[in-house]
Parts: structure tokens; sequence; C-alpha cells
């Protein structure tokens, strides 16, 4: 046992998690996702052209490549692709 974790002056880090959204045929997959506050939404366009619009996200339509976006508050973020009716995904900070 060092002595910094004696005197618990060391912080105990959350390890920042990246969760993957797929755009893929006409949705995302998955529908929703819940992570904590610093975490990040990789989206991965995996099939068929797609946009993305949403909070911190406006990505023309596209067929291959990645966004991420780091979530920093809580809150219920809602993102879409407008070229597919129905087609959206929403990530919950928690
Ligand atoms: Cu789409």
């Amino acid at each position: 046992m060092s002595l910094l974790t004696l005197t618990g002056l060391v912080p105990v880090a959350d390890a920042v998690v990246t969760r993957t959204i797929i755009l893929k045929g006409k949705q995302f997959s998955p529908r929703s996702v819940t992570i904590k506050r610093g975490d990040k939404v990789r989206f991965r366009w995996a099939g068929g052209s797609h946009n993305l619009i949403g909070p911190r996200a406006r990505v023309a339509a596209q067929r291959n490549g990645t966004k991420t976006v780091t979530f920093t508050a809580r809150g219920t973020y809602r993102y879409k692709c407008t070229l597919h009716k129905d087609m959206t995904t929403r990530v919950k900070v928690t």
C-alpha cells in the first residue's frame, strides 16, 4: 500500500467508456444506450447512406465513417437520420 493510498489522495477515477451505435439498414443499433457523464458514444456507419442529426453531431449523408461525441452533462439526447423515417436513437447520460 502506497503512502498516497494511505492518505486518501488518490482519486478513484471512473474509466471512460465508449459505446458504439451502428447505423445500418434503416435503423440505429442499439436504439438506446445509457452511459455515465464523461463517457463517449461512437456512431459508426456500417451499411447504407445515413446522415446524423443531434446534439453536437451534424453529419451529412455518408456511407462510411465514424463520429464520436463526448457527453459531459446528464440528460437524454436524441439523434436521428432524416433519410429514414423513424430512424432514431437516444443516449441517456446518468
Ligand atoms: Cu438512415
